[in-house]
Formats: structure tokens, C-alpha cells, sequence
């Protein structure tokens, strides 16, 4: 069996709050990708700086962090099929605003400081891999078959 590609998601606290992890979940699951890592935490100010370090010094940045850290996060590894693209695409604009229907963001949010869930960027080369390490070791993240995997792939 060859394994797909694996993409960094997490749902942020105001999704967490509002009680949307078991929703977004479903939509990844109800797609066909495959849940290979999770968990619930709470970032620090040095975590939170980790991962949102390609913003460091930009205006915003200070809110961002204050956000970020302001509640319980969830954070969560998706395989399948050219995963990174396919998340971003449900995922939609980073402001809710612009979001298409049918995104979780135009689903669910309409201001962009609240913009429910965070997902690695399908342009930036190395932002899986470097944002993953932030939140789990290589022995939490699981590689396994699923009895569907081939009624998903041919
Ligand atoms: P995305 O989450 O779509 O990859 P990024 O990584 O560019 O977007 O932005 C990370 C977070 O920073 C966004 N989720 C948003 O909350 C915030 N952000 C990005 N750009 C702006 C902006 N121009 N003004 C305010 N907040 C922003």
C-alpha cells in the first residue's frame, strides 16, 4: 500500500468554542481522507510564535498570537489524494467574507480574526512538514489501511 500525501489542519479557538470539531471532522472524513493524527491543546506564546512565524512583524501579528493562545485548539494530520490542495479548497479564503458557500470558512465565519480553522498552505513547499513538527513527534502520527481504501482509489 503507498501512503498519499499528509496535511497539518487545526481547528482554531473559536472553532473549538463554538463546538465545530465534530463537524469539521465529518466533512474531512465524509470527503474520503483519513485521520492520522490528533489532539486537543492549548498553545503557548512560544508555540503559537513557532507557528505563525512567517507573520512575525506584520501588524496583525500581536492579535494573531493573543487569538491563537486565547482557548483550546485542535490540531489534526489528513491523508489522501493531493490532500493539501483538496483541504485548502474546503477550507476556503482566508477571509470568511470572500469565502464560497460550501467552505467551512463561508459555512461558518464571517470576520477575519475569527476564521475558524487553520490549514498548511498548498503553495508554500515546506509548511506541512514544518508545521506538523510543531504540534506532534513522528510517533504520534499513524500510518494504517482502511478496509475503503481501495472503493476510494483505483
Ligand atoms: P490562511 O489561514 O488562509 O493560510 P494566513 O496564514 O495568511 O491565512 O493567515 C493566518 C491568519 O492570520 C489568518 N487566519 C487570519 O486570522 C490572520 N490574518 C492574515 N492576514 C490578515 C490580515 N490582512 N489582517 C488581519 N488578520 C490577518
Amino acid at each position: 500500500m503507498e501512503y498519499h500525501e499528509r496535511t497539518f489542519v487545526m481547528v482554531k479557538p473559536d472553532g473549538v468554542q463554538r463546538g465545530l470539531i465534530g463537524e469539521i471532522i465529518s466533512r474531512f472524513e465524509d470527503r474520503g481522507l483519513k485521520l492520522v493524527g490528533a489532539k486537543a491543546l492549548k498553545l503557548d506564546d512560544e508555540l503559537a510564535k513557532e507557528h505563525y512565524a512567517e507573520h512575525e512583524g506584520k501588524e496583525f501579528f500581536d492579535d494573531l498570537i493573543d487569538f491563537i493562545t486565547s482557548g483550546p485548539v485542535f490540531a489534526m494530520v489528513w491523508e489522501g489524494k493531493d490532500a493539501t490542495r483538496q483541504v485548502r479548497r474546503m477550507v476556503g479564503a482566508t477571509d470568511p467574507a470572500e469565502a464560497d458557500p460550501g467552505t467551512i470558512r463561508g459555512d461558518y465565519g464571517l470576520d477575519m480574526g475569527r476564521n475558524v480553522i487553520h490549514a498548511s498552505d498548498h503553495e508554500d513547499a515546506g509548511a506541512n512538514a514544518r508545521e506538523t513538527s510543531v504540534f506532534f513527534e513522528d510517533d504520534e502520527l499513524l500510518y494504517y489501511e482502511q478496509a475503503t481504501d481501495e472503493w476510494r482509489y483505483e
